[in-house]
């Protein structure tokens, strides 16, 4: 990282004062100027528009995919790091196409031992992988680097002094403790990061021009950074030990520039992390509050397009800012940290852009950053969007990664803060009825509580289900289809119900999560072994691990952690949902996962309304969606139901 003289030598703006008074562009704006009103219009119109609109003014088109493949083998080693860390470490060198002068990456992943699939952060460094981690066994990067004063990089060459000199960005135990995979490369694999770096880039593999004048949307070294992370992507999750609907994309500085791109060109990474991006990547370009588009553009004008540099000094007339850069990530979940001494990156400018992207994560149903107050520092806000403004300087720290981390857990793994795994969730049963916690909705108490129960019938009415002594009693009907609907949806929730069985039709009824995956209420006692339809099971997926099921007439409880599966923009599942649940004082279900729902029960199929087929609807779009309960004949009676929101 250069340019401290040339910073101080600039005289930027650093008065609050004299920022100027600008209007954003519409984030939401299609081809027509008309602003989406609904997810489906953002994905189909307006974020094409918008997407259109970066390529062309600031970053340059998408650059393609290409077949990536290993060259030789995957060096593996079960490793143990500082602190007795247990990790296995991968390294391998990806060629990125199959061209005659196809570049190659070497990256450096180290995973977590577990049981299941892992999230990774995956980040582009600065020094090469020798200079981010002390592991005497990593190999030392052969690309051309900036050269730096203090012996680390010479003659553009890395050297053995810059071993672990980088080693505070990347708090590998720390991650690897916290259940998270990391993986990084050095961006300087794929363009050596100086003016003329172009044409020794792999551009060149890419058969785009190299010199002279390029086209005005001629994609420049951010762009190629962030199409690195892509191709490293492609092979990370053929990995079996990664998760690979939970991969990671974070940058810090220029890095973070390309981070946030790679999110915008590419939805399969699960979440996108901008470390102090700055001018080019989160901070509104219309704030002249530190760096400038003039100053980034005559300093490095191989990072955009050249139709970037056209904007020097007139950024007002960009057709897009850094909010429209960050709305790209939605609706998958966003963090934009700063630090309040990089003044040059405008901490309150990335933190505007963030504000101002919500309203594309609102069209989801979500809430954006949920404030537009700049927060003190160290004081991290926002459930869908993150955001931080760190103590100190220009870096990425500790401090930083186990930000991310922390809302990772709540958004990409179902967990609460500080929580940490979801095999830990061990809710109370007992005594029953159990107190509703802080952020619970109730949707059903005692039959007391104000407004009734929360629950419409299958058509949008009144639920003709009736009160009696404290409990909602199930009104069975001939087609068994009279279930009752919650008035809430959600996404990833805390589900908790107690219920009684009668003795008729063998207690049958059911919670349905979203109408789709059905945790079993049935006369199961002393079943053995218990199948996949019995008390405990998630109906057709999976059998319970023990039987808990009490008898008829006894109250019995569920607390299930649901994480609903994700889903593409045209509704198909790309990541599984994930299931833990408690029957009774016992573990049942131990994040079990499942894709599209198996019962050919659902009341989607059976007994379908129209209100039923918004809710679908909805569902397919927003992964939100209501809870059942299950009309399956038996007037089963049911308390004291409630949800906890476990993401916003
Ligand atoms: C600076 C540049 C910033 C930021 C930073 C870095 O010189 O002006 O935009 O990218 O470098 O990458 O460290």
């Amino acid at each position: 990282m250069t340019g401290v003289d040339a910073r101080a030598a600039e005289q930027p703006n650093y008065d609050e004062s004299a920022v100027r008074v600008f209007t954003l562009p519409d984030v939401l704006a299609g081809p027509d100027g008309l602003a989406a009103a609904t997810a489906d219009a953002w994905q189909k119109t307006a974020r094409p528009h918008q997407f259109a609109l970066l390529e062309t003014t600031v970053y340059g088109r998408r650059l393609p995919a290409v077949p990536v493949s290993v060259v030789g083998d995957v060096d593996r080693a079960e490793v143990t790091l500082a602190d007795d860390t247990k990790a296995t470490r991968f390294q391998a060198r990806l060629r990125l196409g199959d061209a005659p002068q196809a570049f190659t990456t070497d990256v450096l992943v180290y995973l977590p031992t577990s049981d299941r699939p892992v999230p990774v952060f995956l980040h582009l460094n600065f020094k090469g992988n020798q200079a981010e981690h002390p592991d005497p066994a990593i190999r030392m990067c052969e690309a051309w680097l900036p050269d730096d004063k203090r012996g680390e990089i010479v003659g553009n060459r890395a050297t053995e002094t810059s071993r672990a000199k980088d080693s505070r960005h990347w708090p590998v135990e720390k991650l690897l403790d916290r259940g998270y995979g990391v993986a990084t490369a050095c961006y300087g694999d794929v363009f050596p990061d100086r003016a003329d770096g172009r044409a020794a880039s792999a551009l060149a593999s890419l058969d785009r021009p190299l010199q002279g004048d390029l086209p005005a949307d001629e994609p420049g070294a951010i762009a190629t950074w962030a199409w690195q992370l892509s191709r490293i992507l492609d092979w990370l999750v053929t990995l079996p030990e990664v998760d690979a609907a939970k991969v990671i994309a974070v940058g810090h500085s220029r890095n973070g520039k390309a981070a946030v791109w790679a999110g915008a060109c590419d939805e399969r990474f699960a979440m996108v992390v901008s470390n102090e991006s700055g001018c080019g990547g989160a901070a509104l370009e219309r704030r002249n509050y530190g760096e400038t588009v003039e100053a980034i553009t005559r300093r490095f004008p191989h990072w955009f397009c050249p139709a970037f540099c056209t904007y020097a000094d007139r950024e007002t007339d960009l057709p897009v800012d850094a909010h429209v850069t960050l709305a790209m990530a939605a609706p998958r979940p966003l963090y934009v940290a700063s630090a309040i001494d990089d003044r040059w990156a405008d901490p309150k400018g990335e933190f505007l852009a963030a504000v101002a992207a919500g309203p594309v994560w609102e069209l989801f149903g979500m809430k954006g950053l949920g404030t537009t107050e700049w927060p003190p520092v160290d004081t991290p806000v926002g459930r869908t969007i993150g955001y931080h403004v760190r103590t100190g300087k220009h870096d990425l720290l500790d401090y930083d990664w186990l930000r991310y981390a922390d809302f990772a857990d709540r958004t990409l793994r179902g967990m609460e803060a500080g929580a940490r795994d979801a095999a830990g969730f061990q809710p109370v049963q007992e005594p029953l009825p159990v107190s509703p916690p802080p952020g619970a909705i109730l949707l059903f108490g005692d039959g007391t509580e104000p407004g009734g129960p929360k629950f419409t019938a299958m058509d949008g009415g009144a639920i003709d289900w009736q009160v009696v002594d404290g409990a909602l009693v199930m009104k069975t009907s001939k087609g068994h289809a009279n279930h009752v609907v919650s008035v809430p949806v959600f996404r990833d929730a805390d589900i908790h119900a107690e219920f009684m069985t009668v003795p008729k039709a063998k207690g049958n009824s059911g919670l349905y999560i979203h109408g789709h995956y059905e945790m079993q209420i049935y006369d199961s006692f002393g079943v053995e072994p218990p199948t996949d339809q019995d008390e405990g099971s998630l109906y057709r997926f999976g059998k319970p691990l023990v039987n808990a099921a009490r008898r008829t007439g006894e109250w019995q409880v569920y607390d299930i952690r649901f994480v609903a599966p994700r889903r593409g923009p045209d509704g198909t599942i790309t990541a599984p949902g994930r299931i833990t649940a408690w029957l009774n004082g016992k573990l049942v279900q131990d994040g079990i996962e499942f894709t599209e729902p198996r019962s050919p029960y659902i009341p989607y199929k059976h007994g379908v309304t129209d209100h039923l087929r918004t809710i679908e609807a909805t569902l397919r779009t927003t992964g939100r969606g209501p809870l059942f309960l299950q009309d399956h004949g038996s007037p089963v009676r049911f308390r004291n139901v409630w949800i906890r929101p476990l993401d916003g």
